[in-house]
Protein backbone atom coordinates (compact mmCIF):
# COMPACT_ATOMS: atom_id res chain seq x y z
CA UNK A 1 0.00 0.00 0.00
CA UNK A 2 1.59 3.56 -1.11
CA UNK A 3 4.39 1.86 -2.19
CA UNK A 4 5.24 4.94 -4.61
CA UNK A 5 4.98 7.37 -2.06
CA UNK A 6 7.58 5.47 -0.11
CA UNK A 7 9.57 5.50 -3.36
CA UNK A 8 8.94 9.22 -3.34
CA UNK A 9 9.60 10.72 0.36
CA UNK A 10 12.96 12.54 1.31
CA UNK A 11 12.24 11.54 4.53
CA UNK A 12 14.62 10.14 6.72
CA UNK A 13 12.99 6.90 8.31
CA UNK A 14 13.18 8.44 11.62
CA UNK A 15 10.88 10.83 10.38
CA UNK A 16 9.50 9.24 8.34
CA UNK A 17 8.09 7.36 11.78
CA UNK A 18 7.58 10.26 13.89
CA UNK A 19 5.23 11.92 11.25
CA UNK A 20 3.56 8.75 11.43
CA UNK A 21 3.45 8.71 14.94
CA UNK A 22 2.32 11.84 15.52
CA UNK A 23 -0.38 12.00 12.82
CA UNK A 24 -2.25 8.53 14.31
CA UNK A 25 -5.15 10.07 15.64
CA UNK A 26 -5.90 11.93 12.32
CA UNK A 27 -4.91 8.99 10.84
CA UNK A 28 -7.59 6.74 12.34
CA UNK A 29 -10.60 8.95 12.72
CA UNK A 30 -9.88 9.51 8.58
CA UNK A 31 -9.85 5.90 8.26
CA UNK A 32 -12.40 4.65 10.29
CA UNK A 33 -15.17 7.10 8.72
CA UNK A 34 -13.60 6.10 4.85
CA UNK A 35 -14.14 2.61 5.91
CA UNK A 36 -17.36 2.79 7.48
CA UNK A 37 -18.66 4.38 4.61
CA UNK A 38 -17.11 1.77 2.26
CA UNK A 39 -18.49 -1.35 3.87
CA UNK A 40 -20.17 -3.36 1.84
CA UNK A 41 -19.51 -0.83 -1.27
CA UNK A 42 -17.84 -2.22 -4.92
CA UNK A 43 -18.70 1.24 -6.59
CA UNK A 44 -18.17 5.09 -6.04
CA UNK A 45 -22.17 5.85 -6.32
CA UNK A 46 -23.38 9.39 -5.68
CA UNK A 47 -24.30 8.50 -1.80
CA UNK A 48 -21.13 7.14 -1.28
CA UNK A 49 -19.26 10.62 -3.22
CA UNK A 50 -22.11 12.56 -0.55
CA UNK A 51 -20.94 10.41 2.53
CA UNK A 52 -16.77 10.82 1.72
CA UNK A 53 -17.57 14.93 1.54
CA UNK A 54 -18.77 14.85 4.60
CA UNK A 55 -15.96 12.67 6.31
CA UNK A 56 -13.61 15.25 4.26
CA UNK A 57 -15.46 18.19 5.64
CA UNK A 58 -15.77 16.75 9.32
CA UNK A 59 -12.38 15.85 9.42
CA UNK A 60 -11.23 19.25 8.71
CA UNK A 61 -10.02 19.37 4.88
CA UNK A 62 -12.28 22.49 4.03
CA UNK A 63 -14.91 22.80 1.93
CA UNK A 64 -13.02 24.16 -1.20
CA UNK A 65 -10.76 21.49 -1.22
CA UNK A 66 -12.97 18.63 -0.43
CA UNK A 67 -15.38 19.77 -3.18
CA UNK A 68 -11.65 19.73 -5.68
CA UNK A 69 -11.09 16.40 -4.04
CA UNK A 70 -14.49 14.78 -4.59
CA UNK A 71 -14.59 16.24 -8.29
CA UNK A 72 -11.51 14.44 -8.98
CA UNK A 73 -12.20 11.25 -7.30
CA UNK A 74 -15.81 11.21 -9.30
CA UNK A 75 -13.55 11.78 -12.54
CA UNK A 76 -11.47 8.83 -11.52
CA UNK A 77 -14.41 6.70 -10.20
CA UNK A 78 -16.50 6.29 -13.65
CA UNK A 79 -17.42 3.39 -14.46
CA UNK A 80 -15.15 1.41 -12.19
CA UNK A 81 -15.24 -0.60 -9.55
CA UNK A 82 -12.85 -1.20 -6.48
CA UNK A 83 -12.05 -4.33 -4.46
CA UNK A 84 -11.47 -3.10 -1.07
CA UNK A 85 -11.49 0.25 0.46
CA UNK A 86 -7.78 0.71 0.92
CA UNK A 87 -7.93 0.95 -2.91
CA UNK A 88 -10.07 4.50 -2.33
CA UNK A 89 -7.77 5.36 0.11
CA UNK A 90 -4.63 5.66 -2.69
CA UNK A 91 -6.61 7.26 -4.87
CA UNK A 92 -7.37 10.03 -2.51
CA UNK A 93 -3.56 10.20 -1.59
CA UNK A 94 -2.66 10.37 -5.41
CA UNK A 95 -5.49 13.40 -5.58
CA UNK A 96 -3.92 15.27 -2.64
CA UNK A 97 -0.59 14.69 -3.65
CA UNK A 98 -1.21 16.63 -7.27
CA UNK A 99 -3.37 19.68 -5.09
CA UNK A 100 -1.18 20.69 -2.69
CA UNK A 101 1.57 23.25 -4.18
CA UNK A 102 5.42 22.71 -3.61
CA UNK A 103 7.98 24.95 -2.55
CA UNK A 104 9.69 26.56 -5.40
CA UNK A 105 12.71 28.54 -5.51
CA UNK A 106 14.22 30.90 -4.26
CA UNK A 107 12.40 29.82 -1.42
CA UNK A 108 14.85 27.41 0.45
CA UNK A 109 12.92 24.33 1.09
CA UNK A 110 15.40 22.85 3.46
CA UNK A 111 18.08 24.04 6.46
CA UNK A 112 20.92 24.37 3.58
CA UNK A 113 21.42 28.00 2.96
CA UNK A 114 24.25 27.48 0.60
CA UNK A 115 22.25 27.90 -2.85
CA UNK A 116 20.43 31.18 -1.25
CA UNK A 117 21.11 34.71 -1.28
CA UNK A 118 22.51 35.79 2.39
CA UNK A 119 21.47 36.37 4.35
CA UNK A 120 18.48 34.85 4.29
CA UNK A 121 15.42 36.68 5.63
CA UNK A 122 12.41 35.50 7.53
CA UNK A 123 9.32 37.07 8.34
CA UNK A 124 7.16 34.96 10.78
CA UNK A 125 3.05 35.97 11.08
CA UNK A 126 0.33 34.52 12.63
CA UNK A 127 -1.56 35.18 15.74
CA UNK A 128 -0.72 34.75 19.42
CA UNK A 129 -0.93 31.06 20.45
CA UNK A 130 -0.33 29.36 17.49
CA UNK A 131 3.32 28.23 17.95
CA UNK A 132 5.46 30.90 16.33
CA UNK A 133 8.12 31.73 18.77
CA UNK A 134 8.49 27.92 19.21
CA UNK A 135 8.86 27.13 15.69
CA UNK A 136 11.10 29.90 15.30
CA UNK A 137 13.53 28.92 18.40
CA UNK A 138 12.95 25.24 16.45
CA UNK A 139 14.19 26.59 13.58
CA UNK A 140 17.27 28.37 15.01
CA UNK A 141 18.23 25.16 16.50
CA UNK A 142 18.11 23.56 13.48
CA UNK A 143 19.52 26.19 11.22
CA UNK A 144 22.09 26.92 13.79
CA UNK A 145 23.10 22.62 13.48
CA UNK A 146 23.21 22.94 9.93
CA UNK A 147 26.25 25.24 10.10
CA UNK A 148 24.50 28.52 9.43
CA UNK A 149 24.56 31.92 11.45
CA UNK A 150 21.51 32.48 12.81
CA UNK A 151 19.67 35.97 13.97
CA UNK A 152 16.69 36.43 15.69
CA UNK A 153 14.62 39.54 15.89
CA UNK A 154 12.38 39.77 18.32
CA UNK A 155 9.99 41.58 16.78
CA UNK A 156 6.78 40.61 19.42
CA UNK A 157 6.96 43.30 21.49
CA UNK A 158 3.41 43.48 22.28
CA UNK A 159 3.76 41.31 25.71
CA UNK A 160 7.17 41.09 27.50
CA UNK A 161 6.87 36.93 28.00
CA UNK A 162 7.56 36.34 24.16
CA UNK A 163 10.93 38.65 24.48
CA UNK A 164 11.98 36.71 27.00
CA UNK A 165 11.07 33.42 25.40
CA UNK A 166 13.00 33.81 22.37
CA UNK A 167 15.81 34.47 24.55
CA UNK A 168 15.21 31.34 26.19
CA UNK A 169 15.42 29.60 22.44
CA UNK A 170 18.12 32.14 21.91
CA UNK A 171 20.68 30.45 24.63
CA UNK A 172 19.56 26.74 23.75
CA UNK A 173 20.74 26.84 20.14
CA UNK A 174 23.67 29.30 20.88
CA UNK A 175 22.47 31.76 18.00
CA UNK A 176 22.29 36.00 18.47
CA UNK A 177 19.29 37.97 19.07
CA UNK A 178 18.34 41.25 18.69
CA UNK A 179 15.79 42.82 21.44
CA UNK A 180 14.76 46.30 22.02
CA UNK A 181 12.60 44.80 25.01
CA UNK A 182 8.84 45.27 25.24
CA UNK A 183 6.76 47.97 23.20
CA UNK A 184 9.27 48.76 21.39
CA UNK A 185 8.63 49.42 17.62
CA UNK A 186 8.58 46.21 16.21
CA UNK A 187 9.58 47.75 12.55
CA UNK A 188 13.17 49.31 14.58
CA UNK A 189 13.65 45.43 15.77
CA UNK A 190 13.53 44.02 12.68
CA UNK A 191 15.59 46.91 10.69
CA UNK A 192 18.50 45.73 13.64
CA UNK A 193 18.32 42.86 12.94
CA UNK A 194 18.33 42.72 9.20
CA UNK A 195 21.03 45.37 9.43
CA UNK A 196 23.28 42.87 11.91
CA UNK A 197 22.98 40.11 9.87
CA UNK A 198 24.42 41.96 6.44
CA UNK A 199 27.04 43.62 9.03
CA UNK A 200 27.88 40.10 10.54
CA UNK A 201 27.77 37.84 7.12
CA UNK A 202 25.16 35.14 9.05
CA UNK A 203 23.27 33.12 6.91
CA UNK A 204 19.72 33.60 8.55
CA UNK A 205 17.68 36.34 10.02
CA UNK A 206 14.56 35.06 11.05
CA UNK A 207 11.85 37.99 12.68
CA UNK A 208 9.20 37.08 15.22
CA UNK A 209 6.35 39.25 15.25
CA UNK A 210 3.04 40.60 17.26
CA UNK A 211 0.50 39.41 14.51
CA UNK A 212 -2.64 41.02 16.06
CA UNK A 213 -5.38 40.15 14.01
CA UNK A 214 -7.91 42.90 15.88
CA UNK A 215 -7.39 45.26 13.02
CA UNK A 216 -7.07 43.58 9.27
CA UNK A 217 -5.54 47.30 8.25
CA UNK A 218 -3.14 47.81 11.42
CA UNK A 219 -1.72 44.58 10.88
CA UNK A 220 -1.50 45.23 7.36
CA UNK A 221 0.57 48.46 7.91
CA UNK A 222 2.84 47.02 10.16
CA UNK A 223 3.74 44.23 8.54
CA UNK A 224 3.62 46.91 5.52
CA UNK A 225 6.20 49.03 7.51
CA UNK A 226 8.54 45.76 8.37
CA UNK A 227 8.86 45.07 4.86
CA UNK A 228 9.79 48.54 3.58
CA UNK A 229 12.60 48.83 6.26
CA UNK A 230 14.41 45.64 6.32
CA UNK A 231 14.67 46.43 2.20
CA UNK A 232 16.93 48.95 2.62
CA UNK A 233 19.25 46.61 3.66
CA UNK A 234 17.66 43.79 1.06
CA UNK A 235 16.08 44.61 -2.11
CA UNK A 236 13.74 41.26 -1.85
CA UNK A 237 13.41 40.99 2.00
CA UNK A 238 12.05 38.94 3.39
CA UNK A 239 12.32 35.83 1.49
CA UNK A 240 10.16 34.28 3.29
CA UNK A 241 7.24 35.03 4.56
CA UNK A 242 6.31 32.12 7.14
CA UNK A 243 2.51 32.07 8.44
CA UNK A 244 2.31 29.47 11.49
CA UNK A 245 -1.14 28.53 11.77
CA UNK A 246 -2.50 25.74 14.52
CA UNK A 247 -4.07 22.37 13.77
CA UNK A 248 -5.85 22.24 16.53
CA UNK A 249 -8.04 25.37 15.76
CA UNK A 250 -9.49 23.46 12.54
CA UNK A 251 -11.96 26.01 11.08
CA UNK A 252 -9.99 29.07 12.92
CA UNK A 253 -6.61 28.33 10.70
CA UNK A 254 -8.38 28.89 7.52
CA UNK A 255 -10.35 32.68 9.03
CA UNK A 256 -6.38 33.44 9.79
CA UNK A 257 -4.55 32.08 6.19
CA UNK A 258 -7.72 34.00 4.76
CA UNK A 259 -6.40 37.09 6.81
CA UNK A 260 -3.01 36.82 6.49
CA UNK A 261 -3.21 36.56 2.83
CA UNK A 262 -4.37 39.47 2.42
CA UNK A 263 -2.76 41.14 4.31
CA UNK A 264 0.48 40.27 2.75
CA UNK A 265 2.53 37.77 0.64
CA UNK A 266 3.19 34.76 2.65
CA UNK A 267 4.39 32.02 0.76
CA UNK A 268 5.34 29.11 3.26
CA UNK A 269 3.24 27.47 5.70
CA UNK A 270 4.24 25.68 9.78
CA UNK A 271 1.48 23.89 10.53
CA UNK A 272 2.12 23.10 14.87
CA UNK A 273 0.67 21.01 16.73
CA UNK A 274 -0.51 18.24 14.38
CA UNK A 275 0.28 15.92 17.21
CA UNK A 276 -2.28 14.73 19.28
CA UNK A 277 -5.15 16.02 17.07
CA UNK A 278 -7.40 14.03 14.49
CA UNK A 279 -7.47 17.52 13.15
CA UNK A 280 -4.51 16.87 10.22
CA UNK A 281 -6.27 17.73 7.21
CA UNK A 282 -5.97 21.14 8.19
CA UNK A 283 -2.66 21.51 6.50
CA UNK A 284 -4.03 19.88 3.46
CA UNK A 285 -6.92 22.23 3.51
CA UNK A 286 -5.17 25.52 4.20
CA UNK A 287 -2.20 24.71 1.70
CA UNK A 288 -4.58 24.01 -1.24
CA UNK A 289 -7.55 26.71 -0.75
CA UNK A 290 -4.70 29.30 -0.18
CA UNK A 291 -1.69 28.21 -2.46
CA UNK A 292 0.46 28.02 0.12
CA UNK A 293 3.23 25.35 -0.08
CA UNK A 294 4.04 23.65 3.41
CA UNK A 295 7.15 24.22 4.78
CA UNK A 296 7.15 22.68 8.17
CA UNK A 297 5.19 20.49 10.81
CA UNK A 298 5.14 21.03 14.14
CA UNK A 299 5.40 17.70 15.83
CA UNK A 300 5.86 18.35 19.72
CA UNK A 301 7.56 20.94 21.77
CA UNK A 302 11.47 19.56 21.53
CA UNK A 303 13.52 21.41 19.18
CA UNK A 304 13.84 18.02 16.74
CA UNK A 305 10.21 17.99 16.57
CA UNK A 306 10.10 20.59 13.95
CA UNK A 307 10.08 18.79 10.93
CA UNK A 308 10.77 19.93 7.09
CA UNK A 309 7.57 19.18 5.39
CA UNK A 310 7.63 15.94 3.13
CA UNK A 311 4.66 15.87 1.27
CA UNK A 312 4.73 12.24 0.46
CA UNK A 313 5.50 11.09 4.48
CA UNK A 314 3.12 13.48 5.32
CA UNK A 315 0.18 11.94 2.76
CA UNK A 316 1.01 8.05 3.42
CA UNK A 317 0.75 8.87 7.20
CA UNK A 318 -2.94 9.95 6.71
CA UNK A 319 -4.05 7.60 4.14
CA UNK A 320 -2.35 4.20 4.53
CA UNK A 321 -3.87 1.86 7.46
N1 LIG B 1 2.26 19.93 21.25
C1 LIG B 1 2.77 20.98 20.59
N2 LIG B 1 2.83 22.18 21.18
C2 LIG B 1 3.36 23.22 20.49
C3 LIG B 1 3.85 23.07 19.17
N3 LIG B 1 4.29 24.29 18.76
C4 LIG B 1 4.08 25.15 19.78
N4 LIG B 1 3.52 24.52 20.83
C5 LIG B 1 3.09 25.11 22.12
O1 LIG B 1 2.11 26.13 21.89
C6 LIG B 1 2.18 27.16 22.87
C7 LIG B 1 2.22 28.53 22.20
O2 LIG B 1 3.44 28.65 21.48
P1 LIG B 1 4.16 30.04 21.19
O3 LIG B 1 5.38 29.71 20.41
O4 LIG B 1 4.34 30.82 22.43
O5 LIG B 1 3.07 30.77 20.26
P2 LIG B 1 3.11 32.25 19.65
O6 LIG B 1 2.23 33.08 20.53
O7 LIG B 1 2.54 32.12 18.27
O8 LIG B 1 4.52 32.72 19.62
C8 LIG B 1 3.42 26.85 23.70
O9 LIG B 1 3.01 26.23 24.92
C9 LIG B 1 4.20 25.86 22.84
O10 LIG B 1 5.01 24.99 23.59
C10 LIG B 1 3.78 21.76 18.56
O11 LIG B 1 4.16 21.53 17.40
N5 LIG B 1 3.23 20.76 19.32
MG1 LIG C 1 5.35 34.40 20.44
Amino acid sequence: MLSWFKKKSKASPDDLSATREALKQTRSSLLSKIGLILTGKSKIDADVLDELEEALITSDVGIETTETIIDALKHRAKNTGFEQASDINEWLAEIVDQLMPDISAPVADTFDLSAVNKPYVVLVVGVNGVGKTTTIGKMAHQYAQNGNKVILGAADTFRAAAVDQLGIWKDRAGVEIVSHGMNADPAAVAFDAVKKGVESNADVVIIDTAGRLHNKVGLMNELAKIKRVIQKFKDDAPDEILLVVDATTGQNAFEQAKAFTQATQVNTLAVTKLDGTAKGGVLIGVSHTFNIPVKYMGLGEQASDLKLFDKPAFISSIFSA
